[in-house]
C-alpha cells in the first residue's frame, strides 16, 4: 500500500486508534530547530564529504580533534535553538521515542522515554579502554578552539564525544530496548530520517513484522530504495505532525 503524497497523518492513522506509538526520529526533526541534517540538500556531508569519512571508527584516534569540531558544538547550539514543534508534539503525547539524534532536544522538549541509538553529544567518553570514564561533556565557558581535545578527568588521556561512529556497534542495552519497543508498537512513525543508516532503520521492518502500521514523515518525496513503509506523509514535520493533534 502506497499512499499518495500530501496526505494527512490524521487520515492514515487517526490518533485514537493507536495505543502504543513509537517514533523513530532523525536529523530532519531537528532541522527546524536550526541544526543541519547529514544528507540531502544542505546536509553537512553533502557539502563536506570528507567530514563523513572522518566519522569512521577505523580513523580513531587520529580523527578525535575532528570529532570534537563536529560534535562539540552541537549540544550548545541545540540548547540555544530549543526543540522544534515536532519534538514538542511527541513530548506532549508521551510518545516513546527512539532517536538517531545526539542533540538532546527530545529530552529538552520534555520526552522522558527516549532511547538514543547513536549516543549523545552531551556526554564524553575516555578513549583509553582501561579507564572507561564516561561523563557529561562540559558546556560551561566559551566554545573550545578548533582542534581542541578535552582531557579525561580520571586518567588525563583523551576524551571523545560519546557518539556512535560508522563501524561501531550500538550500545547493546539500548538496541535491545529499541527492539522490544517496536515489537509492542501498533504505530511506528519515522520522522525526518533518510532511512539510510543501519541497524537503526531495521526497526521499521521489525515493527511492521509485528503488526505495526509504519508511516514515514519526510519533507522529501523520494522514497527509500527498499521502501519498508505503509505510507508517506510528505512535508515539513513541524507542520505535518502538529496537525495530528487537531
Ligand atoms: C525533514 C525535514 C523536515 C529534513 N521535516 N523531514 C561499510 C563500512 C562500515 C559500516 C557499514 C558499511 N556499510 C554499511 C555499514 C553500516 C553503517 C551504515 O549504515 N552505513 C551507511 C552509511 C550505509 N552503520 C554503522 O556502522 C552502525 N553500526 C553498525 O552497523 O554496527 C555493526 C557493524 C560493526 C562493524 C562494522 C560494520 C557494522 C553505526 C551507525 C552510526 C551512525 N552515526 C552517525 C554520526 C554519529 C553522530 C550522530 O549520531 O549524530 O549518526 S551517521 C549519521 O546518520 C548520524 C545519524 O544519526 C544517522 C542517520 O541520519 P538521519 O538522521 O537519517 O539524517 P539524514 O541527514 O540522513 O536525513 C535527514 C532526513 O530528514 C532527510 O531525508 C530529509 O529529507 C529529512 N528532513 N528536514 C521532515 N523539516
Ligand atoms: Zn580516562
Amino acid at each position: 500500500m502506497r499512499e499518495p503524497t500530501h496526505v494527512d497523518l490524521a487520515d492514515i492513522a487517526p490518533r485514537g486508534r493507536f495505543h502504543n506509538v513509537v517514533a523513530l526520529t532523525g536529523a530532519g526533526i531537528s532541522a527546524a530547530a536550526g541544526l543541519g541534517t547529514f544528507r540531502g540538500a544542505g546536509g553537512l556531508w553533502t557539502a563536506q564529504p570528507d567530514v563523513e569519512a572522518a566519522m569512521h571508527a577505523h580513523e580513531l584516534p587520529g580523527n578525535v580533534p575532528a570529532l570534537w569540531d563536529v560534535w562539540g558544538g552541537i549540544r550548545r547550539r541545540a540548547l540555544m535553538a530549543g526543540p522544534s514543534a515536532a519534538h514538542q508534539v511527541l513530548a506532549e503525547l508521551g510518545v516513546r521515542v527512539i532517536t538517531q539524534n545526539i542533540d538532546g532536544l527530545h529530552q529538552d522538549a520534555g520526552s522522558t522515554d527516549v532511547l538514543e541509538l547513536h549516543g549523545s553529544a552531551g556526554r564524553a567518553a575516555c578513549l583509553n579502554p582501561a579507564c572507561g570514564y564516561r561523563g557529561r561533556s562540559d558546556l560551561a565557558g566559551p566554545p573550545p578552539p578548533p582542534g581542541h581535545v578535552p582531557p579525561c578527568p580520571a586518567c588525563g588521556g583523551q576524551l571523545r564525544p560519546d557518539v556512535v561512529l560508522f563501524g561501531e556497534t550500538l550500545d547493546p542495552h539500548t538496541w535491545q530496548a529499541a527492539q522490544e519497543a517496536v515489537e509492542h508498537a501498533d504505530l511506528m512513525l519515522a520522522i525526518g530520517t533518510s532511512a539510510f543508516v543501519t541497524p537503526a532503520i531495521w526497526l521499521v521492518p521489525m515493527a511492521r513484522d509485528h503488526g505495526a502500521l509504519c508511516v514515514n514523515l519526510n519533507v522529501d518525496d523520494s522514497l527509500p530504495r527498499l521502501d519498508p513503509f505503509h505510507a508517506h506523509v510528505i512535508g515539513d514535520c513541524q507542520e505535518t505532525l502538529p496537525r495530528w493533534l487537531e
